[in-house]
């Protein structure tokens, strides 16, 4: 899916700004809806839950409703009228002077309805987006069901689960660690397109020589698809013209190509400006290629070593709303630890922030919102929840959408699944899908899927993957605050990796420091500690030809569901929610700045 941008040809309409809303309950609407009684006003895009003092926003379980006019300017008139949603948490119901018009599942990508007879140009209409934040054994990421959260003890005086079911009111269990930050999280427009338009591109680049190749394919919609002609020109980042071609698919060259290079080597881009008839649109690409050797991973052939974090988006107030602002700092802060990489843990981020990382030369593992797959030893998640089809759907939806981004170099399936107590079951979903996702990249980029920690030797699923991802807690969840053992630990598990030739990447590790706690003998909590876990569990990957990469869990402190291992969110940052550093963002400064992006090992 293109992504809407105005040029000679589209006009864009920010929805942008303050809407109505008013929180609903747990039965979601039907073909048709009103909104009656009092609304409030919430801005758009960000979560709505801290945008209210009402404890209610925070604690919200089920549906809420947002409401603008939209007037159509209109100059709009003999165009092709789309309204884009970049992303709607979880679930959505859109209608249109209360009709419903569009369904979308899954709280992270984009969706659209075409509205050029509903809405027609010099039109008003009332636009309501129905918003649903429930998690569950369905959706992904993944919610708990079937008991409630904080009860269930044996203790005199706590109640049982029987007993809180009567009058515990009901809410989302995340069996995931943020906040579930809900509503209208991006932005929302209305963009034209000419009757016959440009529907989707794809550009999958390559290196022949000192040459540039991009194969090509446009697919156009509308009255005239079959029959108008394209012309394709790849402008170069003066806007010259570089190479150029006809027709919806081919391979175009480019002699003499500047590669893209992660920062600090230039991130060279090119625009490929498809002609359609009337329309017109612009593609950024960059001519680079990716592949996994061996223990390598090879960018533009060489091996790059991965040096990085897990982020989230996650901010004061927005939630997890779109924050330009907040993004451009932190690939700032990215470029100032010398990092060149992040995982868009747990869930595909804002389309605006692989922009940004095109541009800057930072590498992204694009992660799929499929985190919390497992529900302990006695279920088999495989069996008995019902997400394969869903599952297969944001990943559609996401490589379809990021797909010419040379900032991405590797799909991530998702994020820590149970794959220890159901092992063929787990190989069954797992493979199956890995092949699934190879078949949906036209680039063919390498898959993995994020492992979480447990008895890697009865794990089938991981060590099949074209990357091992691992996510390790020695010295904070286990062995806690033993540094020692901890490396002990990394070391035999290493030789475990090490027989299964294949590239390892730690794509978490980490310890909580509350900001401030500092101490002469480093303990947990503290930032001494935090930065000692790294330093020593360095030396050990350091130590390893076939380890790839060290992403930090996590780059900022974030937000949580509230509990008692959880001191006002997960504290694992480098840097606080505000974005301060730590000690170990420092160190991380210090240690990153002396190792190169590639020919690490
Ligand atoms: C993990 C999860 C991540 C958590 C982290 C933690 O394994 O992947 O979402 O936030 O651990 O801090 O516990």
């Amino acid at each position: 899916m293109l992504y809407p941008r105005a040029n000679e040809a589209r006009a864009v309409l920010d929805l942008s700004g303050l809407w109505d809303f008013q929180l609903g309950d747990e039965n979601g609407p039907g073909t048709s809806l009103t909104i009656s009684g009092k609304t409030d006003r919430i801005s758009v895009p960000a979560s709505y839950n801290d945008q209210n003092e009402d404890p209610r926003y925070r604690g919200h379980y089920g549906w809420a409703y947002y409401r603008r006019t939209v007037t159509v300017p209109s100059c709009y008139r003999g165009q092709r009228l789309v309204l884009r949603f970049d992303a709607v948490t979880h679930q959505a119901k859109i209608y249109l002077n209360g009709t419903l018009i569009k369904e979308h599942r899954g709280g992270f990508l984009p969706f659209e309805a075409d509205v050029t007879e509903l809405l027609p140009a010099g039109s008003s209409g009332e636009l309501t987006v129905a918003v649903d934040n429930r998690v569950d054994h369905s959706t992904l990421p993944v919610g708990n069901e079937g008991a409630v959260a904080f009860f269930g003890s044996d203790n005199p005086g706590v109640p049982s689960v029987e007993a809180a079911k009567v009058w515990a009111k009901p809410q989302n269990m995340p069996n995931f660690d943020f906040f579930n930050y809900a509503g209208i999280n991006r932005p929302v427009r209305l963009y034209t397109t000419p009757k016959t338009y440009i529907k989707d591109v794809v550009l999958v680049p390559d290196i022949q020589g000192t040459d540039g190749l991009v194969r090509y394919e446009v697919t156009l919609g509308g009255e005239a698809a079959e029959t108008e002609s394209v012309t394709v020109e790849i402008l170069d980042a003066d806007r010259k013209v570089a190479a150029q071609a006809s027709g919806t698919t081919g391979t175009i060259r480019i002699p003499d190509a500047h590669l893209w290079w992660p920062w600090p080597g230039t991130p060279y881009l090119y625009q490929a400006r498809i002609t359609a008839g009337e329309d017109v649109c612009e593609e950024t690409f960059g001519i680079r290629t990716v592949k996994v050797e061996g223990t390598q991973f090879l960018i533009n052939g060489k091996p790059f070593y991965f040096k990085g974090f897990g982020k989230h988006e996650d901010s004061a107030f927005h939630g997890r709303g779109l924050d330009l602002c907040l993004d451009v700092k932190d690939v700032n802060l990215i470029h100032w630890l010398h990092a060149n990489s992040f995982r868009t843990s747990h869930y595909p981020y804002a389309e605006e922030m692989y922009d940004l990382c095109d541009r800057e030369g930072i590498v992204v593992i694009d992660e799929s919102p499929a985190v919390g797959i497992g529900a302990g030893e006695h279920q088999d998640p495989y069996q008995t929840f019902p997400i394969r089809e869903h599952h297969e759907q944001v990943l559609r939806e996401m490589i379809a959408r990021d797909k010419n981004h040379p900032c991405v170099v590797m799909w991530s399936m998702g994020n820590e699944p149970d794959t220890e107590h159901f092992p063929e079951s787990a190989y069954a979903y797992w493979h199956s899908l890995y092949e699934y996702t190879h078949s949906l990249d036209p680039a063919d980029r390498p898959v993995t899927f994020v492992c979480c920690q447990n008895n890697y030797e009865k794990d089938l699923v991981t060590r099949t993957m074209d990357v091992v991802c691992i996510n390790r807690y020695y010295g904070w969840y286990n062995l806690s605050g033993n540094l020692d053992a901890a490396c002990y630990a990394w070391d035999q598990e290493l030789d475990f990796w090490e027989a299964q030739n294949k590239p390892v990447m730690v794509t978490e590790y980490g310890a909580d420091a509350i900001a401030g706690i500092h101490e002469t003998v480093p303990e947990m909590f503290s930032e001494e500690y935090q930065q000692e876990f790294y330093r020593r569990q360095n030396e050990v990957f350091d130590r390893r030809d076939f380890f790839i990469g060290e992403h930090v869990w996590g780059f900022a402190d974030f937000a949580t569901v509230q509990g008692c291992m959880r001191a006002d969110g997960n504290k694992k940052g480098l840097f606080t929610r505000d974005r301060r550093p730590k000690l170990a963002a420092h160190y991380f400064r210090r240690r990153w700045d002396q190792i190169p992006n590639f020919d690490y090992k």
